[in-house]
């Protein structure tokens, strides 16, 4: 899960600035051009800045460890709202002091992090079957309202009637493994990739083989090497809809990454509209 974490001390931080290949081995150099780098999420490149303004990160506090981690994405859905994946959260009674939401920023920064004021996860949503039960999506109200500036920016929801058709190409953002167990190398720039929308069908028959299932408010997307991976999960699939960014997707699990029987499986946004309506509205 660990994406990179903030050091207690200044000091332990220059020390692990200057340890060489800590972590990662493939140096990140200029975009090679599209299927041949093997940075990613998975199969990805390197995302400019600004060109995905609702994407955040999650920090959680390990208080066994005493350490800070990026562990997840999310996005950014209204000035003081944030979606993520419900798995991302952990514990029964998560609280808000171990979390914190890092906005407009392109490599991991914990100093750029905001505090949470409230976690809602969808009561649907069960800690033992994990992501795999379905309903795996939170919402976490920041404490104050944020932007909207040139590097954060809020991402519009679908309509609840709204669905794309197999092979729309969407994008999927995240500081998540480049490879399964492969975490993302130095510097951490956030990656993105396009993943074509695969149909529910489909997918639905392909993880039945491995005795998974899939449900109604899930959908799939990617293909051979382009996927979301561990890490990413909590983060955005966003499709353009009649000139507009739309979320269709929250990341969320997946048999291993970037296997072609496998596509990544995503929370269904358009699923849950009423739910994250029903907060946003009746808690200003
Ligand atoms: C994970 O473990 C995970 N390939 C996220 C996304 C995918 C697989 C695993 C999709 O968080």
């Amino acid at each position: 899960m660990t994406r990179a974490e903030e050091p207690e001390t200044k000091m332990l931080w220059l020390l692990v600035l200057t340890l060489p290949c800590l972590g990662g081995s493939v140096p990140v150099t200029s975009d090679p051009g599209p299927g041949t780098e093997l940075v990613g999420i998975m199969g990805g490149h390197d995302a400019a800045d600004g060109a995905w303004p609702w994407q955040v990160g999650l920090w959680f506090f390990d208080p066994t460890r005493s350490k800070w981690s990026l562990e997840c994405g999310g996005s950014l859905i209204h000035p003081q709202w944030v979606l993520t994946a419900a798995h991302c959260i952990p514990g029964r009674n998560p609280v808000t002091q171990h979390l914190k939401v890092q906005l407009g920023g392109l490599r991991p920064s914990y100093s750029d992090s905001v505090q949470v004021a409230r976690i809602i996860r969808h009561p649907k949503f069960r800690l033992e079957k994990k992501a795999e039960g379905g309903a795996d999506v939170a919402l976490l109200k920041l404490e104050a309202p944020v932007g909207p500036s040139n590097l954060v920016r809020w991402i519009r929801l679908p309509p609840a009637s709204l669905s794309f058709p197999p092979g729309t190409r969407c994008w999927v953002t995240g500081w998540g493994d480049v490879a399964p167990g492969e975490p993302l190398p130095p510097p951490y720039n956030l990656q993105e990739v396009e993943v074509p929308i695969v149909a529910d069908e489909i997918c639905r028959q392909q993880y039945l083989r491995i005795d998974k299932v899939i449900q109604d408010d899930e959908l799939c997307a990617g293909s051979r090497e382009r996927d979301s991976c561990q890490s990413d999960s909590g983060g955005p699939l966003v499709c353009k809809w009649r000139g507009t960014w739309v979320q269709v997707g929250v990341v969320s699990w997946g048999e291993s990454c970037g296997l072609a029987d496998f596509p990544g499986v995503y929370a269904r946004v358009t699923s849950f509209l009423p739910w994250i309506r029903g907060h946003i509205h009746s808690s200003p």
